[in-house]
């Protein structure tokens, strides 16, 4: 590719979009405690108000992700009318085979067929929702695994998984995608039946077409390379979607670039030397994070700039510097022009994008400014908040 105009990279950050995770807005904790929050929503209809927040001072974010069952309501079609008359549409559908006693030993690759039959009838279930929202994603994150050397058979239970996957496929409209994301360990600490990008993809080509890889930002051993991956998928033509977060540790759901913003950077590097940053690259820019302890729609607010701010990095590449230094063999040229364009302060360009489309040039000030934490602090009493997991 060749170095964008001026105009391009405006035009490419103004298209952009980032899809928001129902679950971000809920109450979330540790394993010891969830800590509450006054305003947090107490149903899927505050929860998305939120989400329109987000959209409204960024102009970024016009998708949720739901999560079944902690999303359910009587009427998704009533939902996905509320999602639209706050401006939001509803995104990904993300299934939950990790809260029931019967998936204990596993689900979509359980010994027990009528387990599986159990796991394969709740995706069915999250393709109907689907049919109610007019979502196209079917996101399937499989906690499946086991604990101890012998506990299940490895390959019996690849065998297994593939034929439940096939099942889900079948049932899918030609217009809808499978999402298949990977995570190397947690909730069980010896095999895990998806724990890479690979055995993802493997599964993904068996399927067909229409089942692609999500990549979770957080679900890699330290020190994996994740941009290679993405390369990679995208050469394929198998990235479905991103799972946006930062981790420490290991799956921290921590807002995006806050570790390690250089990594964002390598990462929308590759996406957008494979231009596939376009709104129909097939790519889904998907947060999935979780705010333990700082203010829940500020930190979506400031994941979704951080995402734009590496985007914009990316976008100013000097690609044909850096294909020439890479042509002559220049390790060091090369190795430069893409540090210039990562130490670029690109916060004034995204606050003139912003202007353009009629917005503040600083959301987060401008949402801080309008009261609306104070004002759904002060309504939404009684009830129960949402919390992860509930
Ligand atoms: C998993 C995975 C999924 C998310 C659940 C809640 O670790 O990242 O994408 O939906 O957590
Ligand atoms: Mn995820």
């Amino acid at each position: 590719m060749s170095t964008l105009s001026d105009a391009d990279v405006r035009s490419a950050l103004a298209a952009q979009t980032i899809e928001l995770p129902s679950w971000a807005f809920g109450n979330s904790g540790t394993r010891f405690k969830v800590f509450s929050t006054p305003g947090v929503p107490r149903d899927p209809y505050e929860k998305i108000a939120d989400v329109a927040q987000v959209n409204t001072y960024t102009g970024t974010a016009p998708r949720v992700s739901l999560h079944i069952p902690w999303d359910l309501v009587d009427d998704f079609d009533d939902l996905a009318r509320h999602a639209r008359a706050h401006g939001v549409q509803i995104g990904a559908i993300n299934s939950n085979v990790f809260q029931d006693e019967d998936f204990k030993l596993g689900s979509l690759t359980h010994a027990d067929p009528t387990i599986r039959a159990k796991a394969v009838r709740h995706h069915l279930d999250c393709i109907d929702v689907m049919r109610a929202t007019g979502s196209t994603d079917l996101k399937i994150w499989l906690p499946d695994g086991t604990n101890y050397p012998g506990q299940d058979d490895i390959r019996s239970r690849q065998d297994r998984l593939a034929e439940s996957l096939a099942e889900i496929y079948a049932a899918l409209e030609p217009h809808m995608r499978l999402l298949l994301e990977y995570k190397f360990f947690e909730p069980y600490f010896y095999t895990t039946d998806i724990p890479d990008w690979g055995t993802s993809l493997v599964h993904c080509m068996a399927l067909g077409d229409q089942a692609t890889v999500v990549l979770d930002t957080g679900h890699h051993a330290p020190g994996t390379n994740i941009e290679f991956i993405v390369a990679q998928l995208l050469r394929v033509g198998r990235l479905g979607a991103f799972d946006f977060n930062s981790r420490f540790y290991a799956d921290d759901d921590l807002m995006v670039g806050a570790a390690d913003p250089f990594q964002l950077f390598r990462i929308m590097n590759e996406i957008v030397i494979s231009d596939a940053l376009r709104p129909d690259s097939g790519v889904n820019f998907m947060l999935d994070q979780c705010h333990n302890i700082e203010a829940k729609i500020q930190g979506q607010i400031r994941s979704v700039m951080n995402v734009q701010e590496a985007t914009a990095k990316a976008l100013l590449v000097d690609r044909d510097a850096l294909a020439e230094a890479q042509r002559s063999g220049d390790v060091l040229g090369a190795n430069a022009v893409l540090m210039d364009a990562y130490n670029t302060d690109v916060r004034p360009l995204l606050a003139e994008v912003r202007e353009a489309k009629g917005l503040d040039g600083d959301p987060i000030a401008a949402f801080r400014a309008s009261g609306y934490v104070e004002k759904v602090s002060e309504e939404r009493v009684g009830g129960t908040q949402a919390s992860w997991g509930a």
